[in-house]
């Protein structure tokens, strides 16, 4: 119980440098939509997606190297991340991207091979080191508080030779790499995540066609999840026995729980929506979330009987020892959390083939309502009202857990007066005020992604999510505020949403 109370406390203070005027400011509007003062915002990058410098400095090749560099016709543009914005030089400019923004925190992720070329612990890259040194210190003398990613996709591709995520050593290489992590930087950042978004690059990377392309759903994958799930749990043991009191800092995982909507309000879709939420966000949530831990009891159940069915003499979900569903489970001082759309679930035929896969074990119709308005990329449509129930869902399966938004934000058309994100994060903030303020949600903070244009994985360049604009035929790479970002800017410094936009000739279109 002291430990919850003092870690707690300990994560409000670590986010927040929000400046004391701001209070007396806010309790003179009292007709706007406030968040309390301690709450935090911030903005979010990935190392792949923003630094560049692929080979530099005795950075290691990723797995997201090998594979852009082997298939770029499996990339929408064709493009690669070679030389991406140039982050990895360009960390004070960056750096005064967010201290312009006046954002509390920044969350941005370490790429392991710029650590450890190798992957393995006994070759550290002192650049590697160097490069992140300088980006906290840069952080720190513009009171902005440093959120660490260890793990955002970019697998030292070394290790993807002996299976990567699908090989159970990898956990073991995992906790090597975080002591390196907590070695180095443990006394400066205060805010860690062990992985970003486990179903994303497992089922996506090892089921299907993100790097490294295994294309193997329904059962890498979930060799995978496992496997990350085991990561997380020892390091987040080593960090709380080893670390914890000397680095006064706190650990959570961040997953992506897009909300899942019965497409109807009929039992069966009632159903097949629980299905498909315990099956995305329960397979990575429960284990570590949950009072009881382990697999949500219906992915376990579904997968067991359709390996049965399809004639495996084991199940294709691995199963956890006694101690492992023990060390994993409660291992988080908060929940992090990415949330972007709105799904609809049905049940799906019941009918599996032969070759195994991940969404005949779900067994559901996941669709999108044409009338909820469109973005740039296919599978993110903007459903406001979704945030609110994805917060409210969690709160009741989950004891309701302190949580931070480590991404939500939606990608438009290239440009700087970008009304129509203006419009998403406003709304968004409003569902997500109610979730916390009506409904009782324990949310800490807001993280926006990204502070700028990026590398969009298999979508390249072509989507463009940014506060910022970033020039891609400049030279130099030229970052350029958009309305958004003067939108965002005016919320993380005072705290509010503001009444109306004359400021921003705000539309809906
Ligand atoms: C986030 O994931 C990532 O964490 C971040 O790196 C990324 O930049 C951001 O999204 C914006 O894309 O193409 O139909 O196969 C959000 C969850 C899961 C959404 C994978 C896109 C692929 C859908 N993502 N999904 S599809």
């Amino acid at each position: 119980m002291y430990h919850y109370i003092y870690f707690h406390c300990l994560i409000h203070i670590i986010l927040i440098f929000r400046v004391q005027a701001t209070v007396k400011e806010r309790n003179e509007l009292d007709s706007k939509l406030c968040f309390h003062s301690s709450f935090a915002f911030g903005v979010a990058t990935a190392s792949f997606q923003i630094e560049g410098a692929w080979n530099v400095s005795g950075k290691g090749e990723s797995i997201w190297d090998r594979y852009t560099h082997e298939h770029p016709e499996r990339v929408f543009d064709h493009k690669n991340a070679d030389v991406a914005d140039g982050s990895y030089y360009k960390v004070k400019e960056d750096v005064q991207l967010l201290s312009q923004l006046g954002v509390n925190f920044y969350r941005f992720s370490i790429s392991w091979p710029r650590i450890l070329p190798d992957g393995l612990s006994n070759n550290v890259n002192e650049d590697g080191i160097r490069y992140y040194k300088e980006l906290i210190e840069e952080l720190r003398k513009n009171k902005i508080t440093p959120v660490a990613t260890m793990y955002h996709w970019d697998l030292p591709q070394s290790l993807q030779e002996l299976g990567g995520w699908t090989n159970p050593i990898i956990a073991d290489y995992f906790v090597d790499y975080a002591r390196v992590l907590l070695d180095n930087f443990g006394d400066t950042v205060k805010v860690w995540l062990t992985f970003n978004e486990p179903l994303t690059f497992c089922e996506n990377g090892y089921g299907g066609d993100d790097a490294p392309g295994g294309r193997s759903s329904g059962f890498e994958d979930y060799m995978c999840g496992h496997n990350v799930l085991r990561a997380h749990g020892m390091v987040y043991r080593m960090f709380d026995q080893k670390y914890r009191k000397i680095t006064k800092g706190v650990m959570g995982i961040t997953n992506v729980f897009p909300w899942i909507e019965p497409a109807t309000t009929s039992r069966e879709d009632q159903k097949a929506a629980d299905a498909a939420r315990q099956f995305m966000f329960g397979w990575y949530a429960n284990p570590i979330f949950s009072q009881q831990g382990d697999y949500p009891q219906v992915m376990r159940k579904a997968v067991d009987a359709n390996s049965k069915r399809q004639g495996f003499p084991r199940s294709r979900l691995p199963y956890f020892t006694a101690e492992e569903v023990e060390m994993i489970r409660g291992s988080f001082d908060f929940m992090g959390l990415n949330h972007y759309t709105t799904y609809l679930a049905a049940p799906g035929s019941g009918k599996i083939s032969t070759k195994p896969s991940y969404q005949d074990d779900i067994n559901a119709i996941i669709t999108q309502k044409d009338e909820w308005p469109k973005s740039n990329s296919t599978w993110l449509r903007v459903v406001p009202w979704g945030f609110r129930r994805c917060l409210n869902w969690i709160k009741n399966a989950y004891n309701n857990p302190k949580i931070l938004i480590t991404e939500n934000g939606v990608s438009f058309e290239a440009g700087l007066h970008d009304t129509k994100r203006v419009n998403y994060i406003d709304a968004y903030l409003r569902a997500l005020h109610a979730a916390i303020y009506k409904d009782g949600c324990h949310v800490l903070g807001y993280t926006y992604w990204s502070l700028m244009d990026n590398f969009e994985w298999m979508r390249g360049y072509s989507e463009r999510f940014g506060l910022y604009q970033v020039d891609y035929e400049s030279q130099n790479l030229t970052r350029t505020p958009r309305l958004s970002a003067k939108y965002f800017s005016n919320v993380a410094k005072t705290g509010c949403l503001p009444d109306d936009y004359t400021d921003y000739t705000y539309n809906t279109d």
